[in-house]
């Protein structure tokens, strides 16, 4: 007589993970003027007039600075498009994405 012997299948657990958001960072330079760096943060970004200087500032002074947090697509979209509005006028502003930890 033969047996059958039940091997219970695998389980395929789905693991659903939220997509990582990523940071915009906004980095120093030493040619792009002041305002013109507050009016991009303005316009893609959509800061308000003191949190586009303060952001402005801690980039002057510190080297870089973190704009805003967006899905993956989003964030990858707005730093292209200021970094071209930089470049559109000749000057080396940068945004660069990044995601979060
Ligand atoms: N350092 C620039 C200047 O003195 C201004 C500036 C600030 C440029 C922040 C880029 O991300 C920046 N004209």
């Amino acid at each position: 007589m033969s047996e059958t012997v039940a091997v219970p299948k695998a389980k395929t657990v789905a693991k659903t993970e939220r997509p990582r958001l990523h940071k915009v960072i906004l980095f120093n330079d030493d040619y792009t003027p002041r305002d013109f760096v507050v009016t991009v943060l303005k316009t893609e970004f959509r800061l308000g007039e003191g949190r586009a200087q303060a952001v402005m500032l801690t980039a002057h002074r510190l080297g870089a600075c973190v704009v805003a947090v967006y899905a993956r697509d989003v964030a990858e979209t707005k730093a292209a498009r200021a970094t071209e509005a930089g470049a559109a006028k000749g000057y080396p502003l940068r945004f660069d994405c990044e995601p979060e930890e």
